[in-house]
């Protein structure tokens, strides 16, 4: 396919080529110059520093000292600039700083090295070439069958008028990092074409090598117009391309791990099951800075299940396992206040086996999750006996570890996400402004709910006093003059007051660390529980993650 028969969008991805401008004299006059001297530099290979050799300084002759006073040196270089691409402005910014003290170390008259590496280890060139293949497949090896989308052809919005108020001297990023290093191109191969390779050459990034040997040799094409002074005899990629450089990184890992600077074992992060390896920032298309968050995990064990759920789970359950609803909580100290327990009337959940005689109902995602965090038998496998309807589940009774109420019922909230923790949530209404708002509206409106009145009438128990009151989220519910649990704004407002307030300043009011501050009780409450086998720690991204290879948390 001819680049000129390209639809409209995708010439605009190409590179745009440079306007014509008139009177440039005296700026073609200076790039003359600066080519003139760049050859010359290349030809006397001005740049190419060595070691004084021992032809001149037979070993012994002159001490190191004597020799570094003699030639006093320098060595400079820059992390390795990553090779999925050109360079950019930013790499400009970045390596002028290098360069111009290379020059001024130059001008001392010291002996003056900077190499130069190529980084081309990671997910970012093997995602990306992993892309290509399956777009090689879809359109074609010159992706010939390709066709824009509706909303590819819109032209870009005009850009808004500056307002007198903008300070254009101060740079102000309106996007995250991310956002603003990604092209307005939705297929690898465009982002590739963007970059001014021909489409017909595009297929061959489809192997991972290629871009090892494609962008070294553009990226010391670009250093040298820029006049940098890197000796590039010293140039080399990373990656066990290069057996060298390889060689190199073992040495160190190993002598860190003699010197026990390093140890193997194991801690959270998040790993793509995908990819077979953590996905840390740069391997991320959304959620740059995200961290694993870790919960404590309750077991609240299943003492009669609802009629509808004995009957979607009959025969799927050995007779003498127990089942255990698993809710994610961040406050394990107020566990002593459980009313209920919150499940998505409209989530499926599964019923997962965790060892020989227990079952837990979690989400698909959380077990997912859970299977690499050797909560279940097999790492990697969790193995599902059933699956159940959240709206099954309500009305089932539990036992609720630590709380004054032994048996609990599971009641529907329909805020409860999928995306979160295990989308079991035990209710803590004294403390928890969301579920004192659904327990009050449980009991308002019982029958709508489809639910017995009397299971949503648990009496609160103050657990924790604040300076405002023993009862923080009733008090704030009030207050917020919150009327329902549709009152999501407020409720959030609430449940950031409540959080602060409690940690901070709550003394526990019950239990075994009753008059510690809540700061204190919280991970004591925790480990008890954890030790007792009422629960158990589970860890996942705090917010929405994805690979640049299309992984998904
Ligand atoms: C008991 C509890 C007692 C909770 C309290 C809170 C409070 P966060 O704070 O938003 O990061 N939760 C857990 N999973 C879900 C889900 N899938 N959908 C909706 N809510 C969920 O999330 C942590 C809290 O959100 C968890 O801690 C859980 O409720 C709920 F006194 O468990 B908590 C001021 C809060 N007080």
């Amino acid at each position: 396919m001819a680049d000129s028969a390209l639809p409209k969008a995708m010439a605009d991805l190409a590179v745009s080529k440079t306007k014509e401008l008139k009177g440039t004299e005296k700026r073609d006059t200076l790039v003359e110059i600066e080519r003139k001297y760049q050859q010359i530099w290349e030809q006397d290979g001005v740049f190419q520093v060595d070691a004084p050799s021992i032809d001149e300084f037979p070993l012994d002759s002159i001490s190191a000292d004597e020799l570094r006073e003699k030639f006093p040196k320098f060595f400079g270089t820059i992390a390795y600039p990553y090779m999925n691409g050109r360079l950019h402005a930013g790499h400009a910014f970045s390596f002028s700083k290098i360069e111009f003290h290379t020059g001024f170390a130059r001008m001392q008259g010291k002996r003056t090295l900077f190499p130069l590496g190529y980084h081309c280890t990671g997910l970012p060139i093997k995602a990306s070439a992993d892309k290509l293949v399956k777009e090689v497949e879809m359109f074609g090896q010159e992706f010939e069958r390709y066709k824009p989308e509706e909303e590819e052809a819109e032209p870009a919005p005009a850009a808004p008028a500056k307002g007198p108020k903008e300070d254009v001297s101060k740079f102000n990023a309106k996007k995250g990092k991310a956002a603003a290093k990604t092209v307005k191109a939705k297929y690898q191969f465009q982002i590739l074409h963007s970059v001014g390779i021909p489409l017909q050459e595009i297929h061959l990034f489809a192997d991972p090598q290629y871009w090892l040997q494609f962008f070294p040799p553009e990226c010391k094409k670009d250093l040298t117009n820029f006049g940098a002074r890197i000796d590039w005899r010293r140039q080399f990629v990373t990656t066990d391309a290069n057996p060298y450089y390889d060689a190199f990184v073992r040495w160190q890992m190993n002598r860190l791990k003699e010197l026990e600077k390093i140890k193997f074992g194991k801690r959270y992060t998040i790993y793509s099951i995908k990819d077979g390896q953590p996905c840390m920032d740069h391997d991320r298309s959304e959620g740059e800075g995200v961290l694993p968050q870790e919960y404590t995990a309750l077991k609240l064990k299943v003492l009669e299940w609802a009629p509808q759920a004995a009957e979607a789970l009959k025969g799927k359950i050995p007779e003498d396992a127990s089942v255990y609803l698993c809710p994610a909580t961040l406050r394990p100290e107020t566990m002593y206040g459980q009313v209920c327990c919150f499940v998505g009337p409209a989530l499926t959940y599964g019923v997962f086996k965790a060892s020989e005689k227990e079952y837990f109902v979690i989400t698909d995602r959380a077990a997912r999750n859970m299977a690499y965090q050797g909560i279940f038998e097999k790492e990697g496998v969790p193995e599902k006996a059933a699956d159940i309807k959240g709206s099954d589940l309500v009305g089932t009774l539990i036992n609720a570890p630590l709380s004054f109420h032994k048996e609990v019922r599971v009641l529907p909230m329909e805020s409860v996400l999928a995306t979160k923790g295990t989308g079991v949530v035990t209710s803590v209404p004294s403390d928890s402004p969301d579920d004192f708002a659904m327990v009050t509206e449980l009991a308002k409106k019982a029958d709508f709910y489809g639910i017995k009145k009397e299971w949503a009438e648990l009496e609160i128990i103050p657990i924790i006093q604040t300076p405002t009151s023993d009862l923080l989220a009733p008090y704030l519910v009030k207050k917020l003059k919150i009327a329902s649990p549709k009152d999501a704004k407020q409720l959030l407002e609430a449940k950031e007051l409540a959080y602060k307030e409690g940690f901070y300043q709550g003394v526990m009011k019950v239990g075994e660390f009753k008059g510690e501050k809540v700061e204190v009780a919280k991970p004591k409450v925790r480990e008890q529980l954890i030790k007792n086998g009422e629960a158990f720690a589970y860890s996942e991204p705090e917010n929405k993650v994805v690979s640049r290879s299309g992984d998904e948390w």
